[in-house]
C-alpha cells in the first residue's frame, strides 16, 4: 500500500517541481474523520490519481466506519469563502460534490459553481449513509434536485438513491432505466445508477444479490450497461465516495466521461478487492491499489 501511495506522490509532485500544468480537482463534501469517506477519501482517490486536490468541507461529522454519531452543517457562509478563496487562486479542472448537510449549504455550492463558472460538476447524491444516518436534511433533497442536479456532468445514485430522488420503485432493469430518464430529465447532462445494491422488489436489504453488479450509464442517447464481478465486502464504506471523486479525477485529466465512468468503476474495484478492515467495523477500500 505505501509503496503505490509514494509513487503516486513523487510522480505528482515531481510535475509539480517541473511547473507541468497540473490537473486539480475539487471535491465539496463532509468530513470523516475515520477517513474511509467523504472529503478524506475524495483527497486520497485524488492523490492516487494523480490529480492535485482542493476540499472544502460542508459539514463536521463524528463517525467511525459502523456509524455516525452526528452531522454539524458547515455555515453556508463559510462554504462560499473556502470555494471563492480557492478559485481566487486555481480554478479547478473539475469537481464533484458529495454530503451536503443543509439545504442553505446546497443553495450557496448551486451559487458559487454559477456565480465563478465552474465546471459542470459530479454529483453524488448523498442523502442517507449505509449507516442509515441522514447526511442530507429533508429540504436538502429539494434542493439538490432543483438547484444543483441542473449544473451537473454527472449523478452518481446509488439504488436506494435513485428511486428516492426519481420516485421509481426500482425492481429490475426497465424500472432502473425509467429513473435515469426521470433523474437526466432533472437537467442533468448524464446519469450513472450503480448497481451495487439489491433491487426493491427482491426484498431490499435482505435480498440475495446477484453474482454480478450493474451500473447503467445514460446521457440522453444510450443506455450503457457496465458490469462488473460483485466483489465481497458487505457494503464497504466509502465505494460511493470514491467512484465519484475518480470520476471527477479522470474528468480533470481530460479524459471524456464515459471513458473517466469506466476508469471509475475499474478504480473502486481495484480498491475494494484489497479492502480492509480495522477490526470490527465495515471494510474500507484500499484507494492506493495496483491490481
Ligand atoms: O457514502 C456516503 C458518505 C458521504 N460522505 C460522508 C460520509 C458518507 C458515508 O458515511 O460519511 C462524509
Amino acid at each position: 500500500m505505501t509503496g503505490t501511495l509514494s509513487s503516486a506522490c513523487v510522480r505528482l509532485f515531481s510535475n509539480l517541481a517541473k511547473r507541468k500544468k497540473v490537473p486539480v480537482a475539487m471535491t465539496i463534501a463532509g468530513s470523516d474523520p475515520g477517513g474511509g469517506a467523504g472529503v478524506q477519501a475524495d483527497l486520497k482517490t485524488f492523490a492516487a490519481l494523480e490529480v492535485y486536490g482542493f476540499s472544502v468541507i460542508t459539514a463536521v461529522i463524528a463517525q467511525n466506519s459502523r456509524r455516525v454519531v452526528r452531522v454539524v452543517p458547515a455555515e453556508p457562509a463559510i462554504v462560499t469563502e473556502q470555494i471563492e478563496t480557492l478559485v481566487a487562486e486555481r480554478p479547478p479542472d473539475a469537481l464533484k460534490t458529495g454530503a451536503l448537510a443543509s439545504t442553505a449549504v446546497v443553495e450557496a455550492i448551486a451559487a458559487a459553481i454559477g456565480s465563478l463558472h465552474l465546471s459542470a460538476p459530479v454529483v453524488d447524491p448523498v442523502i442517507v449513509s449505509t449507516s442509515g444516518a441522514r447526511l442530507l436534511d429533508h429540504a436538502g433533497e429539494r434542493t439538490l434536485r432543483d438547484r444543483l442536479i441542473p449544473l451537473a456532468i454527472l449523478v452518481t445514485p446509488n439504488l436506494p438513491e435513485a428511486e428516492l430522488l426519481s420516485g421509481i420503485a426500482i425492481d429490475g432493469p426497465s424500472a432502473m432505466r425509467a429513473a435515469a430518464r426521470t433523474i437526466r430529465r432533472m437537467g442533468a447532462r448524464a446519469v450513472v445508477i450503480k448497481g451495487g445494491h439489491p433491487f426493491a422488489s427482491a426484498g431490499g436489504a435482505h435480498a440475495a444479490l446477484s453474482a454480478t453488479a450493474i451500473d447503467l450509464f445514460y446521457d440522453g442517447r444510450s443506455f450503457i450497461e457496465l458490469t462488473g464481478d460483485r466483489i465481497p465486502g458487505g457494503g464497504a464504506h466509502g465505494t460511493g465516495c470514491a467512484f465519484s471523486a475518480a470520476v471527477a479525477a479522470w474528468l480533470a485529466r481530460g479524459v471524456g466521461l464515459e471513458m473517466a465512468v469506466r476508469r471509475a468503476k475499474a478504480f473502486v474495484a481495484r480498491a475494494l478487492r484489497q479492502g480492509f478492515t480495522l477490526g470490527t467495523g465495515r471494510t474500507l477500500l484500499d484507494h492506493f491499489a495496483r491490481k
